[in-house]
């Protein structure tokens, strides 16, 4: 039986730079032989995706805050079924853009939903399946804000949400990063992207065959 891939993610608020710094991870795991199966939450199938469609965009009516955490898990039950353990069972890698750290920050911090609730879904959907290691990408608010508004294009639902949400967002993700040392890994993305990417590959070293 071929060993169980290792399962990265990487996490952060708005801007942070997780879209520039994934295309570096996959680019230095396949320096190392490691050949990774790149995927993103809500979404990573066509149902998925589907799901991520109306969660960003409105949907003609509004969302309740219980079937946004619903949704999330429906597309990560999809996810999982059918890319990410079949994936992981042949010995691949997995790098993830968001998982349920995202639902804790998002859904439990920006939303104040009870963190039980979370808790409970993740244990009913994910078993005691959770990611090796979660590269969480840290800025301040503003600097995050102000970087993806100069990106340009069109806000999506959870972009549009004001500064208090975001803030929210961000002290859920600093408080799980405390709480898990061993995977979840805390960068500082505020400094020059040289430096960014030089703590993401420390973080994935040991993770090296
Ligand atoms: N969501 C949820 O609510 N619950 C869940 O469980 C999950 C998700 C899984 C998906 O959005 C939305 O789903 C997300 C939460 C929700 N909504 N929000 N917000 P997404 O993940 O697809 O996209 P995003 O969060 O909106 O990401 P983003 O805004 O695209 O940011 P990013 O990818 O982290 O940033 P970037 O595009 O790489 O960088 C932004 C700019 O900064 C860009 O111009 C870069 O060139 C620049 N940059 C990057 N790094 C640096 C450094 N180090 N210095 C200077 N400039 C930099």
């Amino acid at each position: 039986m071929p060993e169980t891939g290792k399962f990265i993610t990487i996490e952060g608020g708005e801007g942070v730079g997780k879209t520039t710094n994934i295309p570096f991870i996959k680019e230095f795991l396949a320096a190392q032989n490691i050949n990774v199966v790149m995927t993103r939450e809500p979404g990573g199938t066509v149902l998925a995706e589907k799901i991520r469609d109306l969660l960003l965009h409105n949907p003609g009516e509004s969302i309740t805050d219980d079937a946004e955490l619903l949704l999330v898990f429906a597309a990560r039950s999809q996810h999982l079924h059918h890319v990410i353990k079949p994936a992981l069972a042949q010995g691949r890698w997995v790098l993830c853009d968001r998982f349920t750290e995202a639902t804790y920050a998002y859904q439990g911090g920006g939303r104040a939903l009870p963190v039980s609730a979370v808790n409970w879904l993740e244990n009913f959907v994910q078993d005691d399946l959770r990611p090796d290691l979660a590269l969480l990408l840290d800025v301040p608010v503003e600097i995050g804000m102000a970087r993806a508004k100069n990106r340009g294009g069109q806000l999506d639902r959870f972009e549009s949400e004001r500064i208090e949400f975001f803030e929210r967002v961000r002290r859920s993700y600093l408080a799980q990063a405390e709480q898990h040392p061993h995977r979840i890994r805390l960068i500082n993305a505020a400094q020059p992207l040289s430096a960014v990417q030089n703590d993401i590959i420390n973080a994935l070293t040991p993770l090296l065959p």
